[in-house]
């Protein structure tokens, strides 16, 4: 390597210089003619134009880094839900406007080509929307961060409804090629499964392997309105050169090639199932995977600037977003011990300080366990490490007197009732520092109930971080309208300093800021309803109430409580037509795990109750029930900016934070929801009345459940609610498939309603009522609407990431100077 600083143009970002860019990167990054260049293209040759004035800035960044030998923070991700990059850079580089402009001066609308940009879909939901929140924040603050995952070449897969049933259908998201990323095919590492494990001079060795090479791809991540960059590098799977090159010889060239297919099938698909662990072998040679190559690359990087590990927790933070990267530790544990001759008690002592851990769910059927045995297969050395890991915490716990052998049991990383199964979420605990959980209240449950004997043995490692969103893809970005009013009211600073939108607050009465929100909030409706137009083929009235649940279809989320309310609406429409009702228009969007019967049912059942509402003649605009399909966060950011209504609606203790609330009330959305999750800080943020409460509370849940929960007896002493749950089990929404939801009803009735979905409901529909008197009361509901945004401060990823910076991960900002 040569160290000559090099000779490069540098872009400007006048319109003409965009221009330029524009016509060279077509020309010469994608090879096409103006007269033949497709929509496509040019949305190629716009990215290329961007990505070019990202790369200096990321280049320089990354010498700073460098020089100033600064603590890395490693983010270890098996999701990132990344969305579009297009708009998202522009805004970043604050060159929307003019690329605008330069595109329009070729004949080209940007706005179209803005649509056609596929979204990097690597991620589920909540956990992997969050890990690309928190990248945006790392590189605005200037965090020195590297995302770290895996390169699925299938993204989450697109959901069609067809006669009302969710069809998945495969997400080739690379299809047109990818220009925000870099392939590094000289970044590679080898990683092992199978195998054996021998002593050789007295030091353990890993044999027999097979192994995968892990290669790197980068993409630039921007940090808003700072030179500062990060990167986030994702792992794809590539076959060895020699992979079976005695089938070769043997003259099977068709073997040959498929084994090294096979081989990199590890790399090929997002597993679409946030709800149980499913336990698939593909599934943990994913996890192995990405974290093998990640250890491997960050003490290559580490080793770089420093000849021993003396100084490597000064220098490194890694931290878990979730179990699912787990195996990062006796992975490091067996690079460190095993290949660089660390002796164990040092490199153990390396570990705990540089793992953090977030656990995000509390739902007993998503924490991760996996088989003894499978992993004395696939990963023999790593389940040594896991024993000795576990042989000495649950010594050191008995000295420390935790004598009773049957707490001994509760707290093994070993689950020995029945079939051994590792408990990653325990192995996450004992190797961290810091386990923290996203909310106030998930924080308190996870002491309290999942982790309470780790609480009480490692009191100082548990903690609190809410979660945040980035201001800049969901109000810039996602609501210009908005954005533009308010920078016209209190200037444009928010967007780096979200409690900046305190100042709203003063304006409190204003009739004109007033009426200018509202108008802003309704041409996001419009915007909504003629694109919903276009697909249904029904037309919304934007003056009606827009409510919306948007997320996962889970029970735990309840979306049949705000369909048993709705039915419940219906028949009280058609009971008095002529009576005054508050016209709304319910919107669902959201994807079911494959495999899930329920939520699918759940799916079907919503399209079967939106039909008949929609062509009920008596009903007309007063209800209008929508599922908007494909929930992603590119539709995410058409639909929150629209709604008047969020749905925050889970059983109190299941939500470990939600992250959808804090989007919609950023966007002036009220919330209608439990005490749960986030939902509570925001009522805290925002102030009791602005905002809708109800049902029952963690505790009383508990206690209702250990009460004996009778579901029934609400079933029978609701006469609506028996209607509406009557109307589900006989087919009224089904007709020509009269017992298609009987197990729904069912569910809820009849075999123990988990979720008590029945128990809330009475609450439910009386805090809609009190949701239709606010609506029409226009003033008083625009006032709160504006109090909503006034109070989302605290609700950036940028506090969320200062927290993590400061107390978890202790590291500082990169100099730019
Ligand atoms: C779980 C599982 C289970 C095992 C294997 C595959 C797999 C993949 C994803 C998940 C995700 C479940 C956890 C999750 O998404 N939690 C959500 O995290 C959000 C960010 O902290 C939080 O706001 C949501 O409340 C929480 O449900």
């Amino acid at each position: 390597m040569t160290a000559v600083d090099l000779e490069v143009d540098q872009l400007n970002s006048s319109v003409d210089a965009l221009r330029r860019s524009l016509s060279n990167r077509l020309m010469y990054g994608v090879g096409k003619d103006a007269v033949a260049a497709r929509p496509q293209d040019w949305l190629h040759a716009a990215a290329l134009a961007v990505r070019d004035r990202l790369v200096a800035r990321w280049m320089s960044t990354t010498r700073r880094q460098y020089e100033q030998d600064v603590k890395r923070v490693y983010y270890l991700s098996m999701e990132f839900l990344i969305g579009r990059t297009f708009t998202n850079a522009l805004l970043a580089l604050g060159i929307y406007e003019p690329m605008k402009e330069a595109l329009a001066g070729v004949g080209v609308d940007m706005e179209a080509l803005i649509d056609l940009e596929p979204d990097a879909a690597l991620g589920n939901g909540g956990l992997g929307r969050l890990a690309a929140c928190f990248l945006d924040s790392m590189a605005t603050l200037g965090v020195p961060g590297f995302g770290y995952g895996i390169r699925y070449e299938y993204g989450m897969f697109r959901q069609q409804i067809v006669d009302g049933e969710q069809v998945e259908t495969p997400d080739y998201w690379l299809r047109s090629g990818n220009p925000w990323e870099f392939p590094r095919p000289e970044i590679q590492y080898p990683v092992h499964f199978g195998g054996r494990t021998v002593q050789r001079d007295g030091h353990v060795e890993w044999v027999d392997t097979q192994h995968v090479n892990a290669t790197a791809y980068d993409t630039v991540i921007p940090g808003f309105a700072t030179s500062a960059t990060n990167t986030l590098r994702l792992w794809s799977a590539r076959a060895p050169e020699e992979l079976d090159l005695s089938a070769f010889n043997q003259g099977d060239y068709q073997r040959a090639v498929e084994t090294r297919n096979a081989s990199e099938n590890v790399s090929r698909l997002l597993y679409p199932d946030d709800s149980t662990m499913a336990g698939r072998e593909l599934r943990l040679r994913q996890e192995y995977f990405f974290v093998s190559a990640t250890m491997q690359d960050l003490i290559r990087r580490y080793l770089r600037t420093h000849s021993t590990f003396g100084r490597f927790s000064e220098k490194v933070a890694v931290h878990l977003n979730d179990t699912h990267p787990v195996l990062a530790i006796p992975e490091l544990m067996r690079l460190l011990v095993d290949i660089h001759r660390v002796p164990w008690d040092k490199a153990l002592a390396h570990v705990q300080q540089v793992f953090s851990y977030t656990n995000h769910t509390l739902m007993p059927e998503a924490l991760e366990t996996w088989d003894v045995e499978l992993l004395s297969r696939m990963l023999p050395r790593h389940l040594e490490i896991i024993f000795d890991i576990n042989a000495e915490f649950l010594r050191k716990a008995s000295e420390g007197g935790a004598h009773d052998p049957e707490m001994i049991r509760r707290i093994s990383l070993v689950d020995e009732y029945g079939q051994r199964r590792v408990r990653m979420a325990y192995l996450a605990i004992v190797a961290s520092h810091k386990v923290n959980g996203v909310s106030k209240l998930h924080s308190q449950l996870m002491t309290r109930d999942i982790f309470s004997d780790f609480a009480r043995l490692f009191p100082d490692r548990f903690t609190n971080v809410t979660n945040g969103i980035t201001p800049r893809r969901w109000l810039a970005q996602a609501s210009p309208s908005l954005a533009g009013l308010i920078d016209d009211a209190i200037g444009p600073r928010w967007r780096a300093d979200l409690f900046e939108l305190g100042a709203l607050r003063k304006l409190r009465g204003d009739a004109s800021f007033e009426e200018a929100f509202r108008a802003a909030k309704r041409s996001n409706k419009v915007r909504l309803a003629h694109r919903l137009a276009h697909h249904t083929g029904l037309t919304f009235d934007p003056d009606a109430l827009f409510d919306m649940q948007v997320k996962r279809i889970h029970e735990y989320k309840r979306q049949l409580l705000n369909v048993l309310h709705v039915i419940v609406r219906y028949n009280r429409i058609r009971a008095e037509p002529q009576r005054e009702w508050t016209p709304r228009v319910v919107l669902f969007a959201g994807k079911a795990a494959s495999a899930y019967r329920m939520a699918k049912t759940i799916i079907k059942l919503i399209n079967d109750v939106a039909a008949k509402v929609n062509h009920d003649p008596i009903v007309g605009d007063r209800l209008k029930v929508v599922f908007v399909p494909n929930y992603g966060v590119s539709l995410a950011e058409l639909l929150i900016p629209a709604a008047n209504l969020s749905e925050q609606i889970s059983t109190a203790g299941t939500e470990a934070s939600g992250t959808g609330n804090m989007k919609l009330a950023l966007n002036g959305a009220l919330t209608i929801g439990t005490l749960d999750g986030a939902n509570i800080e925001i009522c805290d943020s925002v102030g009791p009345e602005h905002i809708f409460i109800f049902g029952h509370t963690a505790d009383q849940v508990d206690g209702l459940r250990s009460a004996g929960y009778r579901p029934r007896q609400f079933y029978e002493q609701n006469a609506e609610l028996r209607m509406a749950l009557d109307q589900i089990r006989t087919g009224f929404f089904s007709p020509g498939d009269p017992a298609r939801f009987s197990d729904i009803f069912h569910t809820l009735v009849d075999w123990g309603d988990h979720y008590m979905v029945l128990a809330d409901f009475a609450a439910f529909v009386e805090a809609q009522e009190a949701v239709d008197r606010r609506f029409v009361d226009v003033p008083s509901w625009t006032a709160s609407a504006i109090e909503n945004v006034a109070g989302m401060g605290m609700f950036s990823s940028d506090r969320a990431i200062a927290e993590y910076a400061r107390d978890i991960w202790r590291v500082k900002p990169v100099e730019l100077g």
